[in-house]
């Protein structure tokens, strides 16, 4: 096998050997997209070190922000019942840990590099981005990033990323950028801020950040404030104020109600001796806490839909967007072959003829030359016929190459806005190889099998969905929550609108 095959396909067994600990549907997927993918190479549309399959994330991502001291890496610990994270009250966490699923009972920390090599996760070009912002830190990407593994259940078919604490002034810019790369991956983005800094006005630096840069973007749905601590305001005289006061600060920055969350720690937290405001703090905190949890599941149940979505999309785009728009573009290839055939033989034709006339080489409308008369054997006339097919057909194939020339750029610049998978301009190269008749309207390697692989990958998708709607809903299953509440960020992926119907309809 090609080298480069080789790491594809020590990829995606990697893949394969994480899926079947933690999720076996998608672990049935890899096999559908190594249909695809051998489709696509057919095509031309994959080069030899490239698999769709590595090309989409196949973990969700919850990443826990926030200032620092604010009780980020406790608020883990409890999550995955495991004190997997050191706190303390000092600044503890200088780097990103990565923490996710292992079978394996004990605890192993990995450092950044590991991340590089691991499908699971998307860090993988994390040292050039760094060495982008700060020249000579990609190299040291251990400094910023590592790797836990551990057997909790809550970590299984996800990635928790906690984070250092977040000071906008302080901030070095790999850390900034680390942090919007992080931000930009994750599905969901825990914001965390403290409840016993009694004026949020001390860090408006760190809130803009975290707050007006995030409000705008066009998935600011996935991000959830949390105030946490606030076992320590109940000892003010007017606890309900300090809550206000920070939902107020978060207000004025743009963040509207419903995301908002006030909680604490139950083990972390100072005793509260009055009786009835305890359990009006608990109460609060056990309603929050089971919403920030919820979403967390969720995260799970939407990403196993979007990856078969995605799937399904991979094979949809190849058979009606990346084949009409490579066949478009022969179309235009071929006119334009034609018409510069035409153009550039014809005038060379017509010189001919003019310059042959000129010399007196025509006698009415037979070739006669002096020099030809003179010449013993009749094989002349054959070379030059010869000679001339030869040239043209040098100038055919110059004009088709010159011709795919002048369309590359513009399929480059379609590919790109319709934001394909697959490249067009490899098939579109292999489709004008000089064997090819310009004639031949389908792409190379766009027949009948192939067609028949990408339909049945396409049922493939729908047996999929089938299997996790029946996981998800199945109430022997963990997860209990209804397609409306799972899927509320992806209503454009049509294995996902289907799951939705399917639901409504038992
Ligand atoms: N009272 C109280 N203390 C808490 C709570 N959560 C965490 N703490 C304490 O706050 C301190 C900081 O907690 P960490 O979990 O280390 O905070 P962090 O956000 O991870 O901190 P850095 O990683 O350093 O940014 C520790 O001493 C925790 O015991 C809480 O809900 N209430
Ligand atoms: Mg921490």
């Amino acid at each position: 096998m090609h080298p480069a095959g080789q790491i594809i396909e020590s990829r995606l067994a990697h893949l394969e050997s994480h899926l079947e600990q933690e999720n076996p549907v998608l672990l049935k997927t890899v096999q559908s997209f190594r249909m695809l993918d051998g489709i696509a190479f057919r095509l031309g549309l994959l080069e030899g070190d490239n698999s769709f399959a590595t090309q989409i994330p196949w973990w969700p991502l919850i990443s826990i922000l926030g200032t620092f001291s604010a009780g980020k890496s406790t608020f883990i610990n409890h999550y995955i019942e495991h004190k997997m994270q050191r706190s303390g009250n000092q600044a503890v966490d200088d780097k990103f840990t990565v923490l996710c699923y292992s079978r394996e009972e004990t605890a192993h920390a990995l450092p950044g590099v590991a991340l590089d090599s691991d499908p699971r996760f998307p860090f993988y070009q994390m040292s050039n981005e760094i060495e982008k912002v700060a020249a000579g830190e990609g190299a040291r990407i251990d400094a910023y990033l590592q790797l836990k593994t551990c057997p909790s259940q809550q970590l299984k078919g996800k990635i928790l990323i906690d984070s250092p604490g977040f000071d906008a002034d302080a901030q070095r810019t790999s850390t900034l950028r680390i942090t919007d790369h992080i931000i930009d991956l994750s599905d969901l983005v825990l914001v965390f801020f403290d409840a016993r800094h009694p004026e949020p006005g001390a860090m408006q630096d760190t809130l803009s950040h975290l707050i007006e840069h995030t409000i705008k973007r066009p998935d600011s749905g996935k991000f959830l404030y949390i105030l946490n601590q606030i076992d320590t305001t109940a000892r003010e005289n007017n606890p309900e104020d300090v809550i206000a006061a920070w939902q107020r600060a978060l207000g004025e920055r743009g963040l509207t109600a419903g995301r908002f969350y006030a909680i604490y720690n139950p083990d972390a937290a100072v005793p509260i001796e009055d009786e009835a405001l305890r359990q009006r703090y608990e109460s609060k905190r056990d309603e929050d806490l089971k919403e920030i949890h919820g979403r967390m599941e969720e995260v799970e149940i939407e990403r196993a839909y979007r990856i078969v979505g995605a799937l399904e999309k991979t094979a949809r785009d190849i058979e009606e967007r990346t084949i009409p728009m490579v066949i478009r573009t022969l179309e235009t290839w071929r006119r334009r072959v034609l018409w510069g055939d035409g153009i550039v033989m014809g005038g060379l034709l017509l010189f001919l003829l003019g310059f042959t006339i000129n010399a007196g080489y025509w006698q009415g409308i037979s070739f006669a030359p002096s020099w030809l008369d003179t010449t013993p054997g009749s094989i002349q006339p054959w070379l030059m016929v010869i000679g001339l097919l030869m040239v043209l057909t040098l100038v055919h194939f110059g004009i088709r190459s010159l011709a795919a020339k002048t369309l590359l750029g513009s399929l480059r610049k379609q590919a790109e806005k319709a934001d394909l998978k697959g490249n067009p301009i490899g098939s579109f190269l292999r489709s004008i190889k000089p064997w090819r008749s310009i004639f031949r309207r389908n792409p190379a390697g766009w027949g009948r099998k192939t067609r028949k692989q990408l339909k049945n990958v396409l049922q493939e998708t729908d047996l999929y969905v089938q299997t996790l709607n029946d996981q998800f809903t199945n109430p022997s299953g963990s997860a209990q929550i209804t397609m409306d509440e799972a899927s509320p960020s992806f209503a454009d992926e049509p294995a996902a609108k289907q799951a939705a119907a399917t639901i409504e309809n038992t």
